[in-house]
């Protein structure tokens, strides 16, 4: 009988991913790579992406341990712009801290917050132009912040109350604006990726200058949509920057699920020979440095940008989530890159144009700017508190010609309710 040739071989095994700390754990993330700010060279923005991967790999980073601005990533913006940025992303972490009390209160089902990553919504909005098309996943209601957007307005989505513009049909803070050039959040994670794509290659097509941008979480990236999207950006080298916001967590997934013990996310730029870029995502100036040169390599027909921004995700996933389940309390704090807000905060300050009182005054302002707009908001109502959309609204602004089976079943409908005597509100 044939001895088996492979009879002196161990079984075959996977590799499963477990992360560093669970709850409990002391934290210590010493094996965090953390370049000096500064280091990385910036290069010209038509060169060609073969030529610097090591941006996909390193971190792009500005403020330096003295909240200096330093290297040649520094954008060099005026004081009065950074001001504006800081207020930006100070009004959206308030408002994010007063709509997640609102959940609490019962006013509405579902909130997400974005501490912690302000910066990376913030920043870039400052660095596209107002017209250059978004397309966000649900964490970056900082770009409609600062883009100024109607602050009762987005809380009239997140009530699902008379005042919302989706009429109810979305889920709570998945807002909507063509008018602010913000495509439609979806609940399906990843599809802005090929819709982003599409757009940017309708507007090239149209020989338009609007570039589009879109964003995703790590987790997200295991999608198969963030890859065709790849491929299509890189083939017909689309005016598009790719955002992955890297901060660590998909729910209570941590990033190894994604592939992140394999290679940086960055580095998936590589393979489809697209340009790569590994941010500091905790950085205002870096994400406004490396947004301005993807959307200036874009807006020239230079191709697009894989931007991924290395951040934390500081609080729960969601007002449904509790991490304290899955991750140790520690992470939070002993996260290396700090906080976006008191670091550019520090960087005004060291600049001489900022101080803690202007800091604290300026708290103060929009919290009570964000109490002001949520009591107007609820005016119109909040979510649960009665009907707040005539019931027939419930089947139409889907299609442009209502179907017939769905005109149908809309007339089902009004009939039952008429018969059943109840009252609702009719158009
Ligand atoms: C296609 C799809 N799969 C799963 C989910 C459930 N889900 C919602 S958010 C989420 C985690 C996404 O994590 P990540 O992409 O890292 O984004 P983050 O929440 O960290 O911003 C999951 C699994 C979903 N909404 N859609
Ligand atoms: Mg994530």
């Amino acid at each position: 009988m044939a001895s088996d040739p492979r009879a002196n071989l161990k079984p075959l095994s996977l590799h499963v991913p477990e992360p560093k700390f669970r709850p409990g754990d002391v934290v210590d993330f010493a094996d965090i790579e953390v370049p000096p700010a500064g280091a990385g060279r910036r290069p010209d923005v038509a060169e060609d992406a073969a030529t610097f991967p090591e941006l996909a790999y390193g971190l792009v980073r500005v403020l330096d341990g003295e909240a200096r601005a330093v290297g040649p990533w520094d954008p060099r913006l005026s004081p009065d712009r950074l001001r504006r940025m800081l207020r930006a992303m100070a009004l959206t972490r308030a408002y994010d801290e007063r709509m997640f009390r609102a959940q609490r209160q019962g006013k509405t089902s579902f909130y997400m917050k974005s501490t912690g990553e302000e910066a990376v919504a913030v920043a870039a909005a400052f660095a596209l132009d107002r017209d250059d098309m978004c397309f966000p996943s649900y964490r970056q209601q900082g770009l409609l912040i600062a883009r100024d957007w109607d602050m009762v307005d987005m809380m009239n989505q997140v009530y699902s109350n008379r005042g919302d513009r989706l009429e109810g049909k979305q889920l709570p803070i998945m807002y909507s604006t063509k008018e602010g050039s913000f495509f439609s959040i979806s609940g399906n994670l990843a599809t802005q990726y090929p819709q982003a794509v599409g757009w940017a290659m309708a507007s090239a097509a149209k020989g338009d200058t609007r570039i589009a941008a879109t964003w995703t979480g790590e987790g997200s990236t295991a999608e198969g949509d963030f890859h065709s999207a790849c491929t299509f950006a890189s083939v017909y080298r689309a005016p598009v920057i790719l955002n992955v916001v890297n901060n660590q967590w998909a729910i209570s997934s941590f990033s190894g699920f994604a592939g992140a013990e394999a290679t940086t996310f960055a580095a998936r730029a590589i393979g489809y020979g697209i340009a790569g870029l590994r941010v500091d995502g905790n950085d205002a100036l870096a994400v406004y440095a490396a947004t301005s040169w993807a959307a200036e390599r874009a807006r020239t027909n230079a191709g697009p940008t894989l931007i991924e921004h290395f951040t934390y995700r500081t609080e729960g996933h969601s007002t449904s989530d509790d991490p304290t389940q899955y991750r140790s309390a520690g992470e939070p704090t002993a996260w290396p890159l700090g906080d976006p807000i008191g670091r550019l905060k520090d960087h005004l300050i060291q600049l001489g144009e900022w101080d803690e009182e202007r800091q604290a005054a300026m708290d103060l302002d929009l919290a009570e700017k964000v109490r002001a707009a949520q009591k107007e908001a609820e005016k119109n109502g909040v979510l649960g508190h009665g009907l707040h959309q005539p019931l027939d609204t419930l089947f139409e602004g889907v299609y442009e010609e209502m179907p017939w089976h769905l005109r149908e079943q809309q007339q089902m409908m009004l009939d039952e309710e008429e018969a059943s005597g109840r009252p609702w509100a009719r158009k």
